[in-house]
């Protein structure tokens, strides 16, 4: 650090910082909703911000006219219910998947096999139509990117959605059976008993709010029945593998490099079911997961089951977890409603934040180990650090050189700070300079994440800020306000503001990976659709009593058939097999007053199906431009009364 001179010393004695008490959060509450930035607080000082203007912008980070940004961003979107995919650092949307919402663009939710993914009730309609992503991950190989899947939640329905990173689509969405508020997603990075397998075998699942087990509607007030699970979904074939039932509740997951342990932190101990019970509490905890015995106690059949749920449940909590030799779970107790789990590009350990402290708590992963083996007593010992480092801290990014970043929502700050000048300093060296850098973003950060951050390849070079609160940083459009995400260079000893770009509501978590680590195929196979119609002769109208299959081809600018008739009443199955080769030659299909309308990409096969409940003529028609004669590219739908 060359720069030591600049930045104050830690602060010690700021009585403002000290841990927030519940007197206090009544201020809280204010500093969220109004404008001033926590101006009260004697923050100690941090080197002002430079102004973007005052920093040459490095090359690269708004890619000139036909270039490619260097990284991909995938997204989770909040209560859009998709995903996202941005290019970084320039920050530029590049495609939504929908996931668990319906989406009019490509006809998510309209398509049979859409449909099929999302779940439908008995009568063909959407099981649900909204959804709340927050976190999203991909897959792990060697502890970096392999860039098969990448995993989001849905906060409000408790569901997992699978994406292939070959064609960015969602292909599996799983339930997580008795879970509500399923908030934190963690791939593991490889499998506890077996070297082998240094990729990702499971994802990791925490359900944030306790419900009674069974949720039969008997038990409301019986706090003795409410419980929260950790669930674990097999990578491949999205079943849940099972679950740990636990005392307080998850938050957000991380898992370890090798396997072996994940965690959630938890914000509720107490276990409380009214907003003012959740913070009584001066400590809540992070738990830590010994999976290869929660998979062994599994296989042992030390496990129960609640209502429908087949899924192998394990007991997790506090009373069946006393003795470490054979405990399933470690309750590590951290300061006050902690928020964010993550864990260090060096393997080596986890960083709970603060939340309602302003501190974050550095754990040794090797300790916590030590303590399953029964060779560390105290289980407080595992934390190496638990250190200041100002108001808010909820999320934490890697440089790969040691560093870590916090956001500060309530000082509307990203703090730089290193961990092993924080573990010394813990350790009594009061001359430790653990924080590095202070800058103000704008305005209350939530999620951060650099460049390869929770991976082995943490490169460093760019960080994004989730800002909450963009106030008056873009042109005013009403009182609904875009999302500020702000790209900081990171490279250097200062973090540097390059850029602020505006998000659609509302973006939780993100991933920023090298876009080398992706190979995304830019046209279909033909084979991977059982319904393809491999030869436009094919096409035509097949009746088989009042059930209707049509069968229609598009090559551009014509679909096979200039014209089918249908009579009233009829329930239709509508497939068309787009025939085009080429590289972004999309074509749409509407009907008029039947509410379908859906793409088909190169080489790809959808289909819907509808009742013929309109008599007349529709012209059914290409909604996406794909040709020089895209207007005339349409086919009549003759339903005869
Ligand atoms: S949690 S700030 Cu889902 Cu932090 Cu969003
Ligand atoms: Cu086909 Cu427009
Ligand atoms: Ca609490």
């Amino acid at each position: 650090m060359n720069h030591e001179k600049d930045i104050p010393s830690t602060p010690t004695g700021m009585g403002r910082r000290n841990f927030i008490n519940t007197a206090a959060l009544a201020g809280l509450a204010g500093v969220v909703g109004c404008t001033e930035k926590s101006g009260t607080t004697t923050a100690p000082a941090a080197a002002p911000a430079p102004a973007a203007s005052e920093h040459a912008v490095p090359a690269g980070v708004h890619p000139k006219p036909g270039e490619l940004d260097p990284y991909y961003g995938i997204w989770s979107s909040g209560h859009t219910g998709d995903m996202r995919i941005l290019g970084i650092p320039s920050g530029r949307e590049l495609l939504r998947i929908p996931c668990f919402v319906p989406d009019a663009l490509v006809g998510w939710g309209i398509t049979n096999e859409s449909k099929k993914i999302m779940g439908t009730k008995r009568d063909g309609s959407l099981r649900y139509t909204v959804g709340d992503t927050h976190h999203t991950h991909a897959s792990y190989k060697d502890g970096n990117y392999d860039g098969r899947y990448a995993w989001i939640n849905d906060k409000i329905n408790a569901r997992i959605a699978r994406v292939r990173l070959d064609y960015f689509i969602c292909d599996k969405i799983t339930d997580l059976p008795n879970v509500q508020g399923f908030h934190g997603i963690f791939p593991d990075k490889a499998d506890p008993v077996d070297p082998k397998i240094n990729y990702t075998t499971r994802v990791f699942c925490g359900g944030e709010f306790s419900i009674p087990l069974p949720n039969t509607g008997k038990d409301a007030d019986k706090p003795e029945k409410y419980h929260s699970l950790f669930s674990c979904v097999d990578a491949e074939s999205m079943e849940v593998r099972w679950q740990v039932l636990i005392d307080g509740n998850c938050d957000l997951v991380a898992s370890s490099y090798d396997g072996k342990l994940a965690a959630t932190n938890q914000y509720n101990t107490e276990m409380g079911v009214h907003y003012e019970d959740m913070m009584s509490a001066e400590r809540d905890a992070c738990l830590f997961f010994n999976i290869a015995r929660v998979e062994q106690a599994v296989k042992d059949g030390k496990f129960k089951t609640y209502g429908d749920s087949k899924v192998p449940v394990v007991d997790g909590t506090h009373e069946g977890n006393k003795d470490a030799k054979t405990a399933l779970v470690a309750y590590v107790s951290v300061p006050k409603n902690p928020h964010g789990v993550n864990a260090s590009p060096d393997a080596k350990y986890f960083i709970c934040a603060g939340k309602l402290s302003p501190t974050a708590t550095v754990i040794e992963l090797a300790k916590v180990l030590d303590w399953f083996d029964g060779k560390l007593e105290k289980l407080d010992d595992v934390i190496v650090a638990e250190v200041e480092i100002g108001l808010g801290p909820l999320h934490t990014a890697f440089d790969g050189r040691g560093n870590a970043y916090t956001t500060l929502f309530l000082d509307s700050q990203m703090v730089k700070w290193n961990i092993e000048a924080a573990i010394k300093f813990h350790a009594g060296d009061k001359s430790a300079k653990y924080v590095v850098d202070r800058l103000d973003v704008h305005y209350q950060p939530g999620h951060v994440n650099a460049s390869q951050s929770e991976t082995r390849a943490a490169d460093g070079k760019w960080l994004a800020v989730g800002c909450k609160f963009s106030k008056d940083r873009f042109l005013p459009v009403g009182p609904m306000h875009a999302e500020n995400e702000q790209i900081i260079d990171i490279s250097g000893d200062k973090m540097v503001l390059i850029a602020d770009h505006p998000v659609r509501s509302e973006p939780h978590d993100f991933i920023i990976l090298k876009r080398d680590l992706l190979r995304p195929k830019q046209i279909y196979d033909m084979n991977e659709f059982p319904l393809a119609i491999k030869d436009p002769k094919e096409s035509g109208v097949f009746r088989n009593g009042k059930k209707v299959t049509v069968k229609i081809t598009s090559q551009a600018p014509a679909f096979s058939l200039r014209e089918f008739k249908l009579k009233k009443g009829d329930e239709v199955t509508l497939i068309l097999t787009n025939h085009d080769k080429v590289e972004d030659l999309t074509h749409g299909f509407a009907i008029p007053k039947y509410n379908v309308q859906f793409v088909v990409n190169p080489q790809e096969t959808a289909s819907v199906t509808f009742i013929a409940d309109q008599p007349g003529v529709f012209w059914c028609y290409c909604t996406h431009f794909c040709h020089a004669l895209h207007l005339e590219m349409r086919t009549r739908m003759i339903v005869e009364a």
